[in-house]
């Protein structure tokens, strides 16, 4: 099973979208490994977007994610990383698909709701970056024979 890190961002947060962002992912059958609140602080966050770093919106990317928390979530599923980018969209919320989270809820490239990991490597990078090892659980899930079927669920 592959992991991915998710960020319900400050806008997410604001307006009410928490409960129905996690609803989403709960009911496509995905796993919560980890979830937790926290406010981000400016050297974590440019850390994590490091690849923005001397771009035009970076600055004011890094003041709106340490505004207020975020909603940091482990997730794990079957190929879980394209699974989540497909259901989070396009990053900006007027070229999102609708049917996605931000293409039914956001009309923002910034303020785009949602954050997933894009690749194995940055997942792996990201999960380090947020989680901590005693905050990753483990646990049976049940109800999984549902979601997958056994040859899927090996
Ligand atoms: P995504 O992987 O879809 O979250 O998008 P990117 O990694 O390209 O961008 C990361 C974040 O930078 C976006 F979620 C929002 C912000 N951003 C802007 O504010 N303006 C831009 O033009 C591009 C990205």
């Amino acid at each position: 099973m592959e992991k991915t890190l998710l960020i319900i961002k400050p806008d997410a947060i604001n307006r009410g979208m928490m409960g129905n962002i996690i609803t989403r992912i709960e009911h496509k059958g995905l796993i919560i490994a980890g979830i937790k609140m926290e406010l981000l602080k400016p050297e974590k966050l440019k850390k994590h977007y490091a690849q923005h770093e001397g771009k035009s919106f970076f600055d004011e990317l890094i003041k709106y994610m340490s505004s207020i928390p975020s909603v940091l979530l482990l997730i794990e599923g079957r190929e879980a990383i394209a699974v989540m980018r497909k259901l989070v969209g396009a990053t900006d919320g007027i070229r999102a698909e609708p049917g996605t989270i931000r293409g039914d809820y956001s009309l923002s490239t910034q303020n785009n709701l949602i954050h997933a990991s894009e690749s194995a490597e940055a997942a792996q990078k990201e999960i380090a970056l947020f989680f901590s090892k005693d905050e990753i659980y483990k646990y049976k899930k049940m109800g999984l024979e549902w979601i997958y079927s056994s040859n899927e669920n090996k």
